[in-house]
């Protein structure tokens, strides 16, 4: 009996050499096939998986026809899944966030770039969506590089953010509450206190910095003035518009999508209402407050995906010059 459950499994199981990371765009996304979410990972597949995981930033797996239990595993490998305070979870597995939405429920509150909850001293790591009911048309989610975003800055910019903090609260979720409601809003402000957080963060594991700023959750920028807030961080959130920084997936069925909540920003497209669009997530908690590039500014050297364009200075580009040349 032994020794056939050891054939079934070897049977199963891929060797991490089958698992196959097929990078979508030059800064972002990676598709990974050759992985069976059906069954538990073996250390070398989930170390495949993790490394394309923090180095693409936003992961696709098509036909993961799983449960939420092994969806709920799956997560457990990186890290404790945690609970969302506010949106709706399955009663007896509340780490199980239910996304349904209908012409009776339209969508909310994620067509706008995000990273999830950074209103918390440590947000989460991950966050791991499953599709279910996808619509004929539409519902893509866009994922945005914040590594990519920032080393599209000029120097002269990364100097003027570097050291930079950022307010961060849950803002969104504030008009849950009505006046009588004030007791319960206290409640939760003391459960989680406004955190500062960097606006450049460095990556814990891959050591690249990441412009750490999103308009869902960002209320102003430390020690400047209220309209120079405004205005840097108007400026620094069009940064994940930027096309070249994103990746956009078309969602099937079963399929998977994680991304590095500590590196990526996302925008839900809702040109789907009123047809109906449903997702299963889990969430993987966050270890540590992010940290900021320590010391004075230094010229970043570590490597990421894709090569940002040299830009080029007006009257400088070599060849014939032509009155439509663009810099
Ligand atoms: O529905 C989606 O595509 C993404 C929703 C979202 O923002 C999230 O699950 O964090
Ligand atoms: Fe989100």
């Amino acid at each position: 009996m032994a020794a056939q459950s050891a054939v079934t499994s070897a049977a199963i199981r891929k060797s991490p050499a089958e698992i196959v990371v097929r990078p979508i765009n030059g800064f972002i996304g990676a598709e990974i096939e050759g992985v069976d979410l059906r069954q538990p990972l073996s250390d070398e597949q989930f170390k495949v998986v993790h490394d394309a995981f923090v180095n693409y930033e936003v992961i696709v797996l098509r036909d993961q026809d799983i449960t939420v239990d092994q969806q709920m595993a799956f997560g457990s490998r990186f890290g404790e899944l945690s609970i969302h305070p506010f949106s709706p979870n399955l009663p007896d597995k509340p780490e199980v966030i239910i996304l349904d939405y209908s012409a009776d429920n339209p969508p909310a509150l994620t067509d706008i770039w995000h990273a999830d909850e950074t209103f918390r001293e440590a947000p989460p790591i991950a966050t791991i969506l499953r599709g279910k009911v996808v619509p004929e048309v539409g519902g893509d989610t866009l994922f945005s590089s914040m590594t990519a975003a920032y080393r599209g800055l000029s120097e002269r910019m990364k100097q003027h953010i570097h050291g930079m903090e950022a307010l961060h609260d849950f803002k969104p979720w504030r008009p849950l509450f009505s006046h009588n409601d004030r007791a319960k809003l206290r409640e939760l402000e003391d459960k989680f206190p406004n955190p500062w957080h960097p606006v450049v963060r460095v990556h814990p594991v891959t050591g690249r910095r990441v412009l750490y700023v999103n308009r869902q959750f960002c209320v102003r920028i430390k020690d400047v003035k209220q309209d120079e807030s405004d205005t840097l961080l108007e400026f620094l959130y069009r940064q994940a518009t930027i096309p070249e920084y994103q990746l956009r997936v078309k969602w099937k069925p079963n399929t998977l999508v994680m991304w590095d909540n500590r590196s990526v920003l996302h925008y839900a497209s809702h040109d789907y209402y009123p047809a109906r669009r449903t997702m299963e997530r889990v969430t993987v908690k966050g270890d540590e407050r992010p940290k900021g590039v320590a010391g004075a500014y230094t010229v970043d050297t570590v490597p990421a995906n894709g090569t940002v364009k040299p830009s080029i200075a007006e009257g400088t580009r070599p060849g014939p010059r032509r009155a439509f040349d663009r810099y």
